[in-house]
């Protein structure tokens, strides 16, 4: 699937596959000091969880250590992970929250 322009001999690679975007997992990381209902505030307002699915995503987190809380592009996954730094730092939380790819 090359394919020359018969003038300046550039030479072009096609693909007859539709790529698509590399998406990122956004984990949360359990810790010691995180008050639960703040775990649960954050994912109801920055991944638009109800509170019955924060909750229980705040429990695995708490039990397992992490979890992944949402998978996305990685322009909106580096955005969600920044709000939830900046807003448990703004609240003096350790709460870490990180990217992966997929
Ligand atoms: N482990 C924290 C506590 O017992 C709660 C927590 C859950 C923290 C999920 C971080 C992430 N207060």
């Amino acid at each position: 699937d090359d394919t020359g322009d018969g003038e300046t001999g550039t030479v072009t690679k096609t693909r007859s596959k539709t790529a698509r975007p590399p998406l990122y997992k956004v984990l949360l990381l359990n810790d010691d000091f995180t008050p639960m209902e703040f775990v649960v505030h954050i994912l109801e307002r920055f991944f638009g969880l109800n509170h019955a699915q924060a909750f229980e995503i705040m429990l695995t987190v708490h039990k397992k250590g992490l979890a992944v809380v949402g998978v996305f592009s990685h322009e909106i996954a580096e955005t969600k992970v920044t709000q939830v730094m900046d807003f448990a730092r703004q609240h003096q939380h350790p709460l870490q929250c990180t990217m992966e790819k997929e």
